[in-house]
């Protein structure tokens, strides 16, 4: 291990030859067999976490992770030097722990290398592809189909290399021989295995791709669970004091960790449930108490707590003002709509939320989960909202946080979401609560006719906006 002697020398870094603590498994005897594309901070804190840990209780060595960067080359510049090594920087109200892990045996950078992927996700030793591409990655309308009239899909479909996910997936699929591939979405959306595999049925129809191996993919759901803020400079000098090796690819998490998969896969798998993943037949009960629950009150924290000024989550929720309009969402209007999962306590399931929120240590940007505004709120609050119409209820609390988030998108000089412009477009001469509602919910891409057709809930959300713009 090396010491910087001064302060202006940079530290060595982190890598295989220098290596602070030993991993729990010893990466050189991972080969790989999974595939996961989306190397962003939180599958490196959440399915890489759980895959090494089932590797070293299992034993078995056959499941090292290839990682694809979906777009920029950052990931790969901070993991290739290192080996793919990085550390996990637990922050919870206790001490902050560092733990390196190893299970990422291969970067590779899709836009760099888009044939490599194809050629890995087609290979005979890959046996699982995970995903984290966030909502905006699989490109699906607001029905769930494949958006035939993105640019990138249709650039994709003219025969080039994919660059999209699921162009990638189809053609890994089409190339591929040995034996079936089970594809498993680790994305915050509704029926998340099922939602993809119509993704990648549509694009192989579209792009005359056929073959056994798309019959026989498997697409279980699972549902994701621990919040991974963006690592910051104070986080990677945290890191580098705490291994005395810098780290480029710290990633920092809350101690909370939870995956619940669909026992549903098309061959072997590694054994999660060793690391303590739940494999259960019905991810669904989970998925709607996690997005509905924890995904929500998170998008209106982050956007009440915006406009009010707050840099953080966990300084949203310490106003009492907006932990009680997170609560009166909880239990008035999305409890009414859960059907409980094995052995859950949903209101004590909530309080746990909340309580996560406010971990201090976690300095979790309102704006980061602020993004991508138009693809979250659909998952995480118009589901609930539509429930509760058709129960015959005003979903009041639900109607605040999409109001919170017209204010926000009205009151933002730039958005960060992949309709920004669209959202702008239609903000642009709204000039009272009213039309600003009128001109939001009137986006088909967000809003199903349904809600748009609801006088109940432009009622509620004119009343809010009213509320929050003064
Ligand atoms: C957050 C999630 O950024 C966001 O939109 O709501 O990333 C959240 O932290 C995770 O889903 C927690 O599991």
């Amino acid at each position: 291990m090396t010491h910087p002697t001064n302060p202006s020398t940079p530290a060595a870094r982190l890598s295989l030859t220098n290596l602070p603590t030993k991993p729990a498994v010893d990466p050189a005897e991972l080969t790989v067999g999974i595939v996961h594309l989306g190397l962003g901070a939180f599958h490196r804190a959440h399915q890489a976490v759980f895959t090494e840990r089932a590797a070293q209780l299992s034993g078995e060595t056959r499941w090292g992770i290839s990682g694809i960067s979906q777009r920029s080359t950052t990931v790969r510049d901070q993991l290739a030097p290192q080996d793919g090594l990085y550390s996990v920087l637990t922050r919870g109200t206790g001490e902050t722990s560092i733990e390196v892990i190893a299970s990422i045996r291969e970067v590779l950078t899709a836009p760099e290398d888009p044939d490599a992927v194809v050629t890995r996700i087609a290979d005979d030793k890959t046996a699982v592809v995970t995903l984290t591409v966030t909502e905006k990655g699989y490109r699906a309308t607001s029905t769930g189909a494949l958006d035939l009239t993105d640019p990138e899909i249709q650039a994709d479909l003219t025969g080039r290399p994919p660059r999209t996910v699921v162009g990638q997936l189809a053609a890994g699929l089409a190339r591929r021989g040995g034996d079936p591939l089970t594809i498993l979405s680790c994305d915050n959306l509704v029926a998340n295995g099922p939602f993809l595999q119509r993704l990648v049925h549509e694009y192989a129809d579209a792009a005359g791709l056929k073959g056994d191996q798309f019959d026989a993919a498997r697409f279980p759901a699972s549902m994701v669970d621990r919040i991974v803020p963006a690592t910051t400079d104070a986080d990677r000098a945290e890191a580098a004091r705490l291994l005395g090796v810098q780290d480029e690819a710290v990633v920092v998490a809350e101690p909370f960790l939870q995956w619940v998969i669909e026992d549903h896969f098309a061959g072997a798998r590694p054994a999660w449930e060793t690391a303590g993943a739940v494999l259960t037949a019905d991810v669904a009960p989970w998925e709607q108490a996690k997005l509905r629950m924890l995904n929500a009150t998170h998008s209106m924290l982050a956007y009440l707590g915006a406009l009010r000024g707050y840099d953080t989550i966990a300084e949203a929720v310490r106003d009492e003002e907006l932990a009680a309009a997170a609560r009166a969402l909880i239990s008035t209007d999305v409890i009414p709509t859960l059907t409980p999962p094995d052995g859950l306590d949903l209101p004590a399931y909530g309080e746990s939320v909340l309580e996560r929120f406010a971990n201090p240590a976690l300095k979790h940007k309102t704006t980061q989960v602020a993004m991508d505004g138009s693809v979250k709120l659909p998952v995480r609050l118009l589901g609930t909202i539509q429930d509760r119409l058709r129960a015959g209820a005003e979903p009041d609390s639900a109607a605040r946080a999409v109001a919170a988030w017209m204010v926000y998108v009205a009151r933002s000089e730039t958005v960060d979401d992949p309709q920004a412009d669209r959202l702008k477009a239609a903000t642009a001469n709204a000039s009272s609560p009213a039309a600003l509602v009128d001109a939001l919910l009137g986006v088909d891409s967000v809003f199903p006719k349904e809600l748009q057709d609801d006088p109940a809930l432009r009622r509620l959300l004119t009343t809010h906006v009213t509320q929050l713009s003064e």
